[in-house]
């Protein structure tokens, strides 16, 4: 079973968006167990104190390196969740900082997590971390795209719901991963489900055809329409481009 912790100020923040779906499923099955823990938590002084100036000048706060490494410490250090004998679990862990400056996450970084032990996910506030968490920690940036959020909670729950529907048994149909978007680097083909007709907008003849040599042609060639109009940039890295 992979374990996921976070580290984080606002555990709440995760209730809800792992509490239905695949996500819970995974969960209740032993696929996954999840850990909260709050950074906030180890702070020292009596007003709990997690952030600081920027040295250097500037506006906004600093995430400062002791409450964070603290807690992650901790958690490093910890038992099994699920009380195994009350065993310490020293697999190692992959140690992820979500920030914007971090590596692009995709799916095949999913993949990758979906592979491992232990991941530890650690999603800060304010302005950003000092370096030397990154450093001390270990950890590798990561980013779930090109923009600024307020936290590190939202791209701690995309990269949790990417790599948890990834895991052997989640999605109960074992073949629907492999189908996915993106695992022959095109988007996926367009789909259809009833009504034949939909205010006058009909199936396409070839999906009721029944003919599964012309029906895999017609959406191999629809992936490739779709995939070159709206992301060009995978289309040109595609084998079928040429
Ligand atoms: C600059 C600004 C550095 C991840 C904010 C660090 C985290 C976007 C992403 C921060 C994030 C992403 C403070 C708030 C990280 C910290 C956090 N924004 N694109 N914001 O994955």
């Amino acid at each position: 079973m992979i374990r996921i912790d976070v580290l984080t100020l606002f555990t709440e923040m995760f209730d809800s968006p792992l509490a239905f779906s695949i996500i819970k499923r995974a969960k209740q099955n032993g696929l996954v167990e999840i850990v909260l823990s709050n950074i906030r938590d180890f702070a020292k002084d009596s007003y709990k104190k997690v952030d600081d100036k920027s040295y250097g000048g500037g506006a906004g706060m600093v995430m400062m390196c002791q409450p964070v490494l603290d807690c992650l410490e901790y958690v490093q250090k910890s038992t099994f969740a699920k009380a195994t004998a009350d065993k310490q679990d020293s697999r190692p862990a992959r140690i992820i900082l979500l920030t914007p400056q971090g590596k692009k996450f995709d799916q095949r970084l999913a993949k990758e997590l979906a592979a491992e032990q232990r991941i530890i996910l650690i999603a800060g506030h304010y302005e950003g971390f000092d370096e030397r968490i990154r450093i001390s920690a270990g950890a590798e940036e990561v980013s779930i795209g090109d923009y600024v959020l307020s936290g590190g909670e939202l791209p701690a729950m995309v990269i949790i719901d990417a790599v948890v529907r990834l895991l052997p048994g989640a999605l109960g149909d074992e073949d629907s991963a492999a189908n996915d978007s993106f695992s022959d680097g095109l988007l996926e083909y367009p789909q259809y489900t009833r009504p034949e007709d939909f205010n006058g907008l009909k199936v396409p003849d070839v999906l009721l055809s029944g003919n599964h040599k012309e029906i895999e042609k017609w959406r191999k060639q629809q992936a490739l329409e779709k995939t070159k109009k709206n992301r060009p940039d995978l289309f040109n890295k595609s084998k079928n481009s040429d």
